[in-house]
């Protein structure tokens, strides 16, 4: 047994786009409560709220103006005691979203901090213009373009790393932090059960002075993943969060192996896990700027250095930023629940906390918008704009745009097929996919074999099987379509074998079936179109020319924790495991 948060899946709601009540188009937090019998039903025991909190919403509530409010669109604050309340009934822990590298420029802060005078000056990052005018220092934005807007009021650039409407704030000032510390306590008091930390390893940064030449977010250096951040998140668990029965995982952007391990190494008391993206650019180089050919060996290699080196992975395939899973590394076309099945068994037999993004479990594909008037992302017009000062023509614009934007995994939950998807009765936020009618949830609701089922099953494997949950990770093999691994606890194997593709693959291992999306009852070493297969087996103690074994031995290291601090994978392997076989694709 674990901690709790290790021991449950979690399940991310994007509010607006989750479950509207009153027909004004945005998702808000009684639908939130209508769908808790659904979610109960999934068997997520953890939800993780993108945010609620007063916001003008020019990046969709990451630009927050009151952290003790509810946008207005969601409901009120009553709405999300009842929220707290209805969940825990049904022993569901609820997450905030905290948003603290910055602001909105409408929070009541930054509006003082125009004043070069006011106390609140200090609480951002301002700078005087370079004698010929220009910003500060060379800093470019995640958002594209500089990172310094001037204010023509008090006379001085600003420093965003996001979007002009969300300054940062300057973590040199203590106040900021107490502030914080304030925030947390009054969301941990009313009845949160931790936080998402926004792009939390950005926090402090250590100089302004010019960052070196790279195609984008130039100045990362000055910093991403300080010493000063790491004081920072020490502090905040000391005085806030190791006061309550609460966990957090930090969203770190650009993190390398090394600095997530120093970011939740559990004896540094930092965050007790992080949200990396390596696993998701298998197929991009320079982040997500240019393309380049998947491969499941490329991805195997890159959870085989997470899953290894670090004691405890936050695990998840989709988020608001991200492109539909099913769209991106799947097949969203013939093999869509098929594909949607093999990504479900990789997300739920990996080691670490499992995190479900709303419409993932129904396999939602991305969007089907023909142009830029259909989006909404603040990231994707800033985007457009750049590269169309760069002169690329509109066709390859909308090429990439449409491939990477944000809003493929932020049109409204596909419930039924009545009009509005379930989702809405009036005019939704931002275009629902066409492909409602046939992909959505109550469709799947009545039908076994559906993506929604698997996913029901694959959670309920892994509650009953501390070999999913707390086993140790070992690569087997992999090739460009194939790849296969272990999760080892006792006298317990489990491998698992998943084929990235639509042709049949050779793939040679032994066991008993314990799950397969194409209906394998008897494993014959060959997998089928985009088969996922989970084998169980003894373990032989020596068993020569295993890779995993000569990797990772019997004692080992991943499974270790420190002394007394309840995290130990102890308890003697327990599998529950019925078949999860599927009669079709
Ligand atoms: O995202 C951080 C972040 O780095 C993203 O900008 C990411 O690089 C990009 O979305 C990939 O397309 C977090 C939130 O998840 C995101 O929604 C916010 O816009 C951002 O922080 C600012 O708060
Ligand atoms: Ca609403």
């Amino acid at each position: 047994m674990g901690a709790w948060w290790q021991d449950r899946v979690a399940y991310q709601i994007y509010p607006r786009s989750f479950q509207d009540t009153n027909g004004d188009g945005f998702g808000d937090l009684p639908g939130i409560i209508a769908r808790l019998d659904d979610l109960q039903a999934l068997g997520v025991g953890i939800l993780w709220l993108s945010p609620v909190y007063r916001s003008p919403d020019a990046d969709n509530g990451y630009d927050i103006s009151d952290y003790r409010d509810i946008n207005p669109k969601f409901g009120t604050l009553e709405d999300m005691d009842r929220l707290f309340a209805e969940a825990a009934r049904r022993d569901i822990r609820v997450i905030m979203d905290l948003v603290v590298n910055h602001t909105s420029d409408e929070h009541a802060w930054f509006q003082q901090s125009r004043d070069p005078h006011s106390p609140y000056r200090d609480y951002y990052i301002w700078r005087p213009a370079k004698p010929d005018g220009s910003p500060p220092n060379n800093w470019t934005g995640f958002f594209m373009g500089s990172a310094w807007t001037l204010d023509e009021a008090s006379g001085e650039y600003y420093l965003h790393l996001f979007d002009k409407k969300q300054p940062d704030l300057n973590y040199h000032n203590p106040k900021v932090i107490e502030e914080v510390k304030a925030i947390m306590r009054f969301w941990l008091d009313r009845g949160a059960s931790g936080f998402r930390c926004d792009v939390i390893n950005v926090l402090y940064k250590a100089t302004l002075d010019d960052g070196e030449k790279r195609l984008a977010v130039q100045g990362v250096e000055h910093y991403k993943s300080q010493p000063g951040t790491h004081a920072i998140l020490r502090e905040l668990r000391r005085d806030v969060l190791d006061h309550y029965d609460c966990f957090t995982v930090g969203e770190t952007v650009m993190v390398n192996l090394a600095e997530a391990k120093e970011l939740c190494d559990p004896e540094r008391r930092e965050l007790d896990m992080v949200f990396y993206f390596d696993h998701l650019e298998v197929d991009r180089r320079v982040s997500r700027f240019v393309p380049k050919r998947f491969r499941a060996d490329r991805l195997l290699k890159v959870y085989a250095k997470w899953q290894q080196g670090l004691f405890w992975n936050a695990l998840y395939l989709e988020n608001h930023d991200q492109p539909r899973i099913v769209s991106h590394y799947g097949d969203d076309g013939v093999w869509r629940e098929r594909s949607a099945k093999l990504l479900a068994t990789l997300l739920l037999t990996l080691r670490g906390t499992p995190f479900i993004y709303q419409g993932q479990e129904i396999g939602m594909t991305n969007f089907d918008f023909q142009g830029m008037d259909e989006l909404r992302d603040v990231e994707s017009f800033n985007i457009d704009r750049l590269l169309q000062s760069k002169r690329v023509p509109r066709r390859l614009r909308w090429r990439w745009i449409r491939k990477s934007s944000r809003d493929n995994a932020r049109t409204p939950m596909q419930w039924s097929d009545a009009p509005g998807a379930g989702f809405t009765t009036g005019k939704p936020w931002i275009g629902i996919n066409g492909n409602y009618h046939r992909l959505n949830y109550e469709t799947q609701r009545g039908d076994e074999t559906s993506v929604l089922h698997f996913y029901r099953r694959m959670i309920a494997l892994r509650a009953g099987s501390e070999t999913l949950k707390y086993g140790a990770f070992a690569p087997l093999f992999a090739n460009r379509r194939v790849m296969a691994y272990t999760r080892t606890l006792n006298d317990e194997r489990l491998t698992v074998l998943l084929n990235f593709s639509g042709t049949p693959a050779r793939a040679p291992a032994e066991g008993e079936v314990v799950v397969s999306n194409a209906g394998t009852a008897t494993y014959a070493g060959r997998l089928a179109p985009w088969e996922a297969v989970v084998l169980r087996r003894p373990v032989r103690h020596t068993e020569p020319g295993e890779p995993q074994d000569q990797a990772h031995g019997p004692a080992l290291p991943v499974n270790a924790a420190p002394e007394g601090d309840g995290r130990q994978a102890a308890a003697p392997a327990q599998p529950s495991a019925k078949a999860t076989g599927e009669g079709k694709p």
